[in-house]
């Protein structure tokens, strides 16, 4: 003959004498209903307190950043992700359609000047001696990539100013003119107004006049921004009476390329 199996027999005789020693009536039983319930969540996607409403839609939720934070980013270049979904100024698609994330943040320079010369050119020493100055044509071209500048600097009119240092790549006109004479700096400060899609103002900080001026106006050709203005170079001769000598003429071309 088989011995009962107490175990089973013997637990729930232990659980139901617990049960009935731990009161015998509902003085101790808690009041599901008498605690406070709230949503532990504001982010979850979950109505953790069940009462309907979910995450900032919860009262329980009005204190929390997250629900406090606007809906989409209000500044897209100050540093900071107001609406808090990780994504900061441009890097956040609410910025897409701002012209501050649209616009370069850097921009390749190439500068090439041309000079065609006329020549031979008289030069007016008094009136019975002229003598004669010879000036061969020549090209100086650069290059730069010039960084977003922090600060407008000063040019009201621009949407966006650039500077830094200038690389030159060839500097043929300084064998024929001389090296009182560039055509490019050595660093350049240029300002942007986006004007349109097909059309940009390019200004020009002149620093021995202290002044902004729209040097030339850029119009959109493939990949790049190009102008090229033509005008005659004037070379400044104290000891000619007909100075300036007008020595050639000169094409200058920018081409800007954003980066
Ligand atoms: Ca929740
Ligand atoms: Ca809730
Ligand atoms: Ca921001
Ligand atoms: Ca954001």
């Amino acid at each position: 003959m088989r011995a009962a199996s107490p175990p089973l027999c013997l637990s729930l005789g232990l659980l139901v004498a617990l049960g009935a020693c731990s009161g015998g009536d509902d003085g101790d039983k808690v009041d599901d209903s008498a605690v406070e319930r709230v949503e532990t969540s504001c982010t979850n996607n979950q109505d953790d307190d069940v009462d309907g409403l979910i995450d900032c839609d919860d009262d329980d939720c009005a204190a929390d950043p997250v629900c406090l934070a606007p809906d989409t980013e209000t500044s897209c270049e100050d540093g900071v992700d107001e609406d808090l979904d990780t994504l900061t100024d441009c890097d956040d698609p609410d910025c897409d359609a701002e012209l501050t994330c649209i616009w370069p943040s850097a921009i390749q320079v190439d500068l090439e000047a041309t000079l065609t010369a006329y020549g031979e050119v008289e030069c007016q020493i008094n009136s019975d001696t002229s003598i004669a100055y010879y000036f061969d044509s020549c090209v100086t071209s650069a290059s730069t990539v010039l960084p977003k500048a922090s600060s407008d600097l000063g040019c009201t009119s621009c949407d966006r100013v650039y500077a830094g240092p200038v690389m030159s790549t060839s500097d043929g006109c300084a064998a024929t003119l001389g090296d009182d004479i560039q055509f490019v700096a050595s660093s350049l400060t240029v300002g942007l107004v986006f004007s349109s899609e097909t059309s940009r103002e390019l200004w020009a900080y002149d620093d021995d006049a202290g002044a902004w001026t729209q040097a030339t106006t850029l119009t959109h050709d493939a990949n790049t921004w190009v102008s090229v203005d033509h005008d005659e170079l004037l070379l400044d001769l104290p000891d000619c009476l007909n100075s300036p000598l007008a020595i050639g003429s000169l094409s200058m071309t920018v081409r800007v390329t954003d980066g």
